[in-house]
């Protein structure tokens, strides 16, 4: 294991610890009742000191300087044990998110957002596809930050949110079935960046714009990039309406909302206004904007915006009529060139933006800046913490752990004495431990949340090299997990996975706060459910409609029958009310397979242009007569 305490020499030695870190923690003496009692409950029945040994993750909650070290923490999870928490992470440019259990680091599941996905039909029946088409008919997405919904600053185990940078999208996943239930495609964004919650109850979840382009982009100023602009916009999470959106001076990167409703912020580069890298990084600042949430929609509210593509705009640039006075928009306040990640702390006192091309971060006291004459005054620190600071995770313990992109490096650091020390300090650099290799995002075990549970850190690095097997020129990433629950020991590097690319960013969520349906509850969706007696065939106008029940082992009908040209409409039901039982309805040389857990009716419409026979199967291996789960589709050629 590597530490260092003086933040600007290179370790020396490297990681060697990764096998003994994994025994130290499969010790037998554990009771494995306890790992299953949800942490917070067991806190609260006052359970006994000695039953320390197997509070994984509880570190928080003891508070103060409390920790908890590794060989006292479940890292192995047996076969047949469930994890502590839920891990979301972003599948970058897949579009998906998927979903590892930790400390296992085992992936549980993949949701896909943007693209569509065929074990899960996901795009292959009417109402996914419909979605993904409404929301413009990409068959990818660059899925970066996915946010899960909070309910007073704690996770409600309601929606994730992801958004996606590549067709400036924001997409919300339903936690009660692990699936993507709303796409909305964000007017006056190219790029959606950021991804967040405004808190303390998600009243609104911010895409943070990246691109600049014209306003609108309709083949005007093409070629005059000074009137380029981005937005953020405010969505509604129930609605995924988008309500407002606010225009700025320079573009946007990361965002992250205050906890308590007012403030959202937004780093950006290229306040220079430029189309070049060269161009982009001349001037040696930038800003983290701040956003005046309440003041925004009194603007809002008092008619005071343009609207562009339908939504209602609000000029937030710094010479804006509504950014004079004393209740400005947007505050835009100076940080070192090119900031990267931007994230609130715990207690909602600081936002902390990394610098990226600077060794330090800034540290924004929140609650000054309505008050201060000039936002820079609400700078109260900037820690010197290594090269390439990207983004800032928190334990609850009054540690901030950043990666550092160039170094390879996690840094982890005091965050009051980074105020008390001031201007580049590197005093208050705690610990520095080796990554592989160049880590972007890192998360801790609700990080974003008022109540970090301070014992689990991913980071999420972006290049793996010599760490696995190799498998051509296109390696894995690297996520790797790191045990950050002792202070007295310092972080320990536990496990690698590999991961397909590209993860970002994540959120880790107790495994208590998320309550997954084990069926499908009719009621929550529109398609009407074919029960057992329901089989029926109707004929229209070249139309037909099949609806048809499926189970072990059979479908509704043994055969249906259509013309060549025909319009079908299938709407099939799974009837069986086992948890796990899943059957499927494929379609050969049709692209159709559609996935039906039990208790869920999927539709799917195609037309019958090709006289034949097709064998519809069931993909799910079901039963021992899996195989057998068929049924004939017969076109018969038109008169
Ligand atoms: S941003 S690490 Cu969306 Cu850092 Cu990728
Ligand atoms: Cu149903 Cu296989």
């Amino acid at each position: 294991m590597t530490r260092t305490h003086d933040s600007d020499d290179r370790p020396t030695e490297t990681n060697s610890s990764t096998d003994s870190a994994i025994d130290a923690g499969s010790g037998s003496d554990r009771d494995p009742l306890f790992d299953r009692v949800p942490r917070r409950d067991f806190m609260k029945a006052g359970a006994a000191a000695g039953a320390m040994s197997s509070l994984a993750g509880c570190t928080g909650l003891l508070g103060g300087d409390d920790s908890v070290s590794l060989e006292d923490v479940k890292t192995e999870v047996k076969p047949g044990e469930h994890d502590d928490y839920y891990a979301f992470l972003s599948g970058g440019h897949t579009g998906e998110i998927r979903v590892y259990g930790l400390p296992s680091m085992r992936q549980l599941m993949r949701i896909p957002v943007f693209q569509p996905e065929s074990a899960r039909g996901y795009g292959y029946d009417d109402r996914t596809s419909e979605m993904l088409e409404e929301s413009g008919d990409y068959t990818w997405g660059d899925a970066h930050h996915p946010r899960v919904s909070q309910t007073d600053n704690d996770y409600d185990g309601r929606w994730a949110f992801v958004n996606d940078k590549a067709n400036g999208r924001m997409a919300r996943i339903n936690l009660k079935y692990f699936e993507t239930d709303a796409i909305v495609d964000v007017p006056n964004q190219q790029g959606t960046h950021g991804a967040c919650c405004l808190l303390p109850d998600t009243k609104y979840v911010f895409g943070v714009g990246e691109f600049r382009v014209p306003m609108p982009n309709d083949g005007q100023d093409l070629t005059d990039p000074e009137n380029y602009t981005s937005t953020i916009a405010a969505i509604n999470p129930e609605t995924m309406n988008v309500e407002w959106e606010v225009l700025v001076d320079g573009n946007m990167d990361n965002g992250d909302g205050g906890k308590e409703g007012r403030w959202f912020f937004a780093t950006g580069y290229n306040s220079e206004h430029a189309t070049t890298e060269s161009e982009m990084s001349s001037t040696d600042t930038d800003w983290v904007k701040a956003f005046d949430v309440p003041a925004i929609e009194e603007a809002v509210e008092a008619g005071e915006y343009d609207e562009i593509n339908g939504v209602p705009v609000v000029d937030g640039t710094r010479d804006s009529a509504l950014n004079e006075g004393d209740r400005p928009v947007v505050r835009y306040i100076d940080v070192s060139k090119s900031p990267h990640g931007v994230s609130v702390t715990p207690d909602g006192q600081y936002a902390i933006a990394s610098g990226k091309l600077d060794p330090t971060a800034t540290v924004i006291d929140i609650e000054t800046l309505a008050e201060a004459d000039d936002p820079n005054e609400s700078i109260v620190g900037r820690p010197r913490l290594g090269m390439g600071p990207l983004h800032t995770a928190y334990d609850g313990r009054g540690h901030a752990y950043t990666t550092l992109f160039i170094d390879s490096q996690v840094v982890k650091w005091d965050i009051e004495k980074a105020v008390e020390a001031g201007e580049k300090s590197t005093d208050p650099v705690i610990e520095k431990i080796d990554v592989h290799y160049n880590p972007g995002h890192l998360i801790a075990a609700e990080s974003y949340t008022a109540d970090p549970q301070g014992d689990w850190l991913i980071s999420l690095n972006k290049l793996s090299k010599d760490r696995f097997l190799p498998v051509g020129p296109m390696h894995p990433e690297n996520d790797q997990l790191i045990y950050i629950g002792d202070d007295e020991e310092g972080m320990s590097l536990v496990k690698d996975t590999p991961s397909y690319a590209e993860p970002h960013d994540a959120s880790v969520v107790s495994a208590d706060k998320i309550d997954p349906a084990k069926i499908y509850d009719p009621d929550d969706y529109d398609e009407e459910f074919v029960g057992g007696d329901d089989s029926e065939i109707t004929r229209e106008d070249g139309r037909v409609h099949v609806k048809m029940y499926s189970m072990r082992n059979e479908f509704g009908f043994e055969e249906v029958t259509v013309t060549e040209g025909d319009e079908v409409t299938l709407t099939v039901t799974n009837i069986e009310d086992r948890s796990d039982i899943l059957h499927s309805l494929a379609i050969p040389e049709h692209n159709i397979n559609i996935k039906l857990a039990p208790q869920e009716t999927r539709e799917v419409t195609f037309t019958a242009d090709e006289p034949g026979v097709y064998w519809m199967y069931c993909a799910f291996f079901c039963s021992a007569l899996h195989l057998e789960m068929r049924s004939r589709l017969i076109v018969e050629p038109a008169e």
